[in-house]
């Protein structure tokens, strides 16, 4: 992966005007590429007898997220999505063949819907794509262990509280929350080394194809009853010596854990905290930053088709001199994986996860107090 990593580091970068032409394109590019793969005499093999429907979907997503890599230059993140579509689709029955076909059939899109110069830049862009194929189907082959690198002190509870969630076992989870989260150590231990890692899994089975949506939907519903039922009567009483936080996921973004975790954190650091949820608007957020006047706003963004909107909100914030000085701190699942990625959404800082959020903003209230 470090290899395959460095070599999309290495792609020159795509102009503005060109990444636009792509976006305002990119609609009768996706038709031709449907066409091309729908009229393929192997079609039904190549998508593993998946509806074509599935396939015209990940051809909208590819449109948009290729339209992210190219406005944000942010080609270490094509590299890693990429294995993970290779994952992902080929569980659900996709032939590694198809990918090659789709990635052809996107470069000649290009070629005759783009001008010749933004078709040059972009296409350089699907042949290092195309070029990579063989690296791709190996290293999406690559099993990912999301209970790799944690304190083994936790192994036990983390697999049980998996095996709950994935049994959709409401009573063990909050059997299992109410034995574990007692202090505030104790939550901070319960939600990064057992919780967390659980979700993690539970998306690994998802990707590989071993769990469907309803049961990472049940999955997610169970922790969040186990986080308002057990973990939040603990953190009312605390009371707010350090200035206020607005938490919230980012305009579009439905993963909101990750976002109400960190709100936690906060809450046990004595902050103010504002928790807005999942899918905030731009105009409702700005207006209540403008109200409410928070030391700092954390956004949480977990698709990457949603970091262009974490940009543009940031841009907003900063061209309005009453919004400006307000600290922004930007955190993610796929902020981890990618190096230096957060630095493109023009956020203050960026954290891995909800401890290392409180002690950034921590850091930044007790500068700011001096
Ligand atoms: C639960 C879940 C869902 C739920 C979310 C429900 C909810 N109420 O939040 C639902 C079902 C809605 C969902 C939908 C989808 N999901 Co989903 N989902 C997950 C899952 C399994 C867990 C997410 C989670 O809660 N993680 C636990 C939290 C605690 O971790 P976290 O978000 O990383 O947060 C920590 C840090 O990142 C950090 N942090 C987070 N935010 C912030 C903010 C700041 C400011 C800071 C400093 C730090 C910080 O601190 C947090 C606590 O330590 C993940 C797997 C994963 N690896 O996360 C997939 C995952 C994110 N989903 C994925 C996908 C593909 C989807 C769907 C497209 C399809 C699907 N699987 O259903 C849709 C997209 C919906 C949409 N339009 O946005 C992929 C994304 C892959 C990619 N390449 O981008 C993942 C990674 C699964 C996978 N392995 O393939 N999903």
């Amino acid at each position: 992966m470090d290899n395959v990593m460095r070599e999309a580091g290495k792609l020159a970068s795509i102009p503005v005007d060109v990444a636009l032409e792509y976006e305002d394109r990119k609609d009768i590019m996706m038709e031709d590429v449907n066409h091309h793969l729908t009229s393929h005499p192997d079609i039904g093999v190549l998508l593993g007898q998946n509806p074509l429907a599935v396939m015209y979907d990940n051809h909208r997503n590819h449109a948009m997220f290729m339209v992210n890599v190219f406005k944000l230059n942010a080609f270490e993140l094509l590299a890693k999505t990429l294995v993970w579509v290779y994952r992902s689709y080929h569980a659900r029955g996709f032939s590694y063949d198809y990918f090659s076909l789709e990635l052809n059939a996107w470069l000649q899109a290009a070629e005759k819907h783009l001008t010749p110069s933004a078709a040059k830049a972009v296409g350089e862009i699907y042949q290092w794509m195309l070029d990579s194929h063989k690296d791709m189907v190996v290293l999406s082959q690559v099993p990912a262990d999301p209970f790799a690198a944690l304190n083994p002190a936790f192994e036990d509870k983390r697999r049980l509280f998996l095996a709950a969630l994935l049994r959709g076992d409401s009573r063990e989870c909050l059997r299992q929350g109410s034995e574990s989260a007692t202090s505030k150590k104790s939550v901070e231990d319960f939600y990064l080394q057992v919780v967390q890692p659980s979700l993690y899994a539970v998306g690994t089975l998802w990707e590989t194809g071993d769990i469907s949506v309803a049961q990472e939907h049940l999955a997610s519903a169970l922790v969040a009853r186990v986080m308002a039922a057990v973990v939040s009567p603990l953190l009312e009483l605390i009371t707010p010596p350090r200035g206020g936080a607005v938490i919230t996921a980012a305009p579009n973004e439905h993963h909101e854990l990750g976002a109400w975790m960190v709100a936690d954190f906060f809450r046990m650091d004595g902050w103010d905290v504002h928790y807005l949820g999942s899918n905030t608007p731009e105009a409702d957020l700005l207006k209540f930053l403008s109200d409410v006047k928070p030391f700092l706003v954390c956004v949480s963004v977990a698709m990457s088709f949603n970091l262009e909107k974490a940009q543009q909100l940031i841009a907003s914030m900063k061209a309005d001199p009453a919004l400006k000085d307000i600290r922004v701190l930007i955190g993610g699942y796929f902020f981890q994986s990618v190096p230096d990625l957060w630095k493109i959404t023009g956020a203050d800082g960026w954290a891995i996860d909800a401890a290392a959020a409180v002690k950034t903003a921590r850091d930044w209230w007790t500068r700011d107090q001096r």
